[in-house]
């Protein structure tokens, strides 16, 4: 981006110094190699110079940046919850060859049919997949055209040749907190200290376990919350601060 805009600003230096600031017409005609005479007086090699540009920045832009392509298929009328970084995604999804459209994957076929857990932005999977599904619905159909540097890459992977461009349909069933959202960190600082105490852990735990009709284990429990601890209190002031619990989310 900032290149184009850096080459067109040249561009405009340029026009303005082969065409003393007027217009770009007659360019092309006295830039013709006939019409050239053997030395060049400056204002033709201006006028030359700015051709190799305008060229340049042409070619330039020719070059895509390889960028994931999101088509929206369909989308439900009413949608209360966007995806975002750290959310887990229930979702179905096929994928194909872009060359020949052949059906590598598809969770329809696999796993009984299973649609799968997927926690966005994460590196999870590919990261077309983390780029392609933020701001998506659930009951959304999306179609994602990826290219290989955020699929399989060089080298490829199974049936996917290397260097392929992959084309995933993908249905989003339902959205949840991931275990290390924003969200779920506010549904755990019940004291709203942006920390979270052992206590509130423990409690925490507890709503979960019961939510899931785990039977209750007060040593379980326990062990979980020292397990906890031990590998999210960085800083070990026996709290875990949000920076501590949030996912250090890296450069997608
Ligand atoms: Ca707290
Ligand atoms: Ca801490």
């Amino acid at each position: 981006m900032s290149e184009a805009s850096g080459c067109m600003q040249r561009l405009r230096g340029s026009a303005a110094a082969a065409q003393g600031g007027k217009t770009c017409r007659g360019l092309t005609r006295g830039g013709s190699p006939a019409a050239m005479p053997l030395v060049r007086p400056p204002q033709a090699r201006r006028a030359l110079a700015f051709a190799l540009l305008l060229a340049a920045c042409v070619s330039g832009a020719l070059i895509p940046e390889p960028e994931v392509k999101v088509e929206v298929l369909s989308k439900p009328f009413i949608c209360q919850r966007k995806t975002k970084l750290g959310d887990m995604l229930l979702m179905h999804y096929s994928g194909f060859l872009d060359k020949d459209g052949t059906m590598f994957h598809s969770s329809h076929k696999q796993n009984n049919g299973q649609p799968i857990w997927f926690t966005l932005g994460i590196k999870e999977t590919i990261q077309g997949w983390d780029r392609g599904l933020q701001n998506m619905c659930a009951g959304e159909k999306r179609k994602l055209t990826i290219p290989p540097v955020y699929a399989y890459g060089k080298k490829g992977k199974g049936k996917i040749p290397p260097e392929s461009i992959v084309i995933f349909e993908i249905e989003l069933l339902e959205i949840r907190n991931g275990p290390r959202s924003h969200d779920s960190f506010m549904e755990m600082d019940l004291n709203d200290d942006w920390k979270l105490s052992r206590d509130e852990v423990r409690h925490y735990l507890r709503k979960e376990f019961e939510k899931y009709g785990v039977p209750q284990n007060e040593t379980h429990q326990e062990n979980l919350v020292k397990d906890i601890f031990d590998h999210e209190d960085e800083d070990h002031d026996g709290f875990i601060s949000s920076r501590e619990f949030t996912y250090k989310h890296d450069e997608l």
